[in-house]
């Protein structure tokens, strides 16, 4: 029978079967001396347990991609929160989610929270990340604004949301499925997180998906890489690639370069153009400096 990891926790782990029931479920030897750790997100193999007998993880499918913090599996798209105002977003810092979301494997998708706050901030995000592939939505949590549009794009699909503290996170989630997570303010939640265990579940939800609950996302560092590896995670230079007189063309200072007309003409976003530039250096600088 197979299943999907919904949870696991000293040792057990919950999975769903295609009925949507959960067994509990503890990893046979074989996988433990394999040291093949069941993930939540893990499509496995598994056989139910049976009366006050637990069953067995027997096999883990191969996985698509996996992630080290929170430790997951198999995530589909990654929706990246971006808050308009409260906190101010910061976005060289969403431009970094974004790049090592597409290098992991997984599909970004960028909501702007917050809408009401500072509703024209709202839209000039939206209109920076227009062709960067992440298909941006404007939304108000509290008036259901936005919360139509991401539903759909996130529907069937395993998804995670990532972002700043205090973007709306949780808030958003509760808004798109029903649920009653924790929300509020920071300092209240770094009390009384330092007792609570890190939880990292997956809760199935209407539409046949299911959505990611963690407390935090580390997506922030880059792995080492390439230079010429940036640009290719950045959607918007797609359509220009081939097209400049120099080859390869990193679309940063190179004289005749279709990616920089492009900014020129207001077709790729200039500021993100040039957040992809100061990030590009730094990308050249690590690169150098590799081995020492
Ligand atoms: N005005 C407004 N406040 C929001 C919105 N979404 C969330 N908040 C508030 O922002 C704070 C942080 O939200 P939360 O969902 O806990 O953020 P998280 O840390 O990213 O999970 C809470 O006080 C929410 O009530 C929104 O769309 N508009
Ligand atoms: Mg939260
Ligand atoms: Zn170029």
């Amino acid at each position: 029978m197979q299943g999907i990891i919904l949870r696991g926790i000293g040792g057990f782990f919950y999975a769903m079967d295609d009925q949507g029931e959960v067994h509990t479920l503890r990893a046979q030897n074989k996988l433990r001396r394999e040291r093949m750790k069941p993930l939540v997100g893990d499509r496995v193999e598994m056989e139910p347990g049976t009366g006050e007998e637990d069953g067995w993880v027997l096999a883990i499918h191969p996985r698509k991609n996996q992630l080290v913090r929170p430790p997951v599996a198999n995530v589909d798209k990654v929706l990246v929160v971006a808050a308009a105002a409260s906190p101010d977003p910061d976005l060289a810092m969403i431009d970094r989610l974004l790049v090592n979301i597409r290098l992991a494997g997984i599909q970004p998708l960028l909501a702007v929270t917050k809408a009401d706050l500072n509703p024209e901030n709202a839209r000039e995000i939206c209109r920076q990340y227009a062709r960067a592939g992440v298909s941006p939505v404007a939304v108000c949590a509290p008036e259901g604004r936005g919360i139509p549009e991401l539903r759909q794009a996130l529907q069937g699909s395993v998804h995670a949301l990532a972002g700043q503290s205090g973007a709306g996170k949780s808030s958003l989630i509760n808004a798109l499925y029903g649920l009653e997570l924790e929300t509020g303010d920071l300092s209240r939640k770094i009390e009384r997180g330092k007792n609570t265990t890190r939880r990292c579940e997956l809760i199935p939800v209407s539409g046949g998906g299911m959505v990611l609950d963690t407390p935090g996302f580390s997506l922030l560092d880059t792995p080492l890489m390439e230079p010429e590896k940036l640009k290719e995670l950045y959607p918007e230079f797609a359509p220009y690639e081939g097209k400049c007189f120099f080859s390869p063309c990193l679309h940063a200072h190179e004289p005749k370069c279709a990616a920089r007309d492009a900014v020129a003409e207001g077709e790729i976003d200039a500021r993100r153009h040039g957040r992809y530039v100061e990030f590009l250096e730094e990308t050249k600088k690590r690169w150098k400096e590799r081995y020492g």
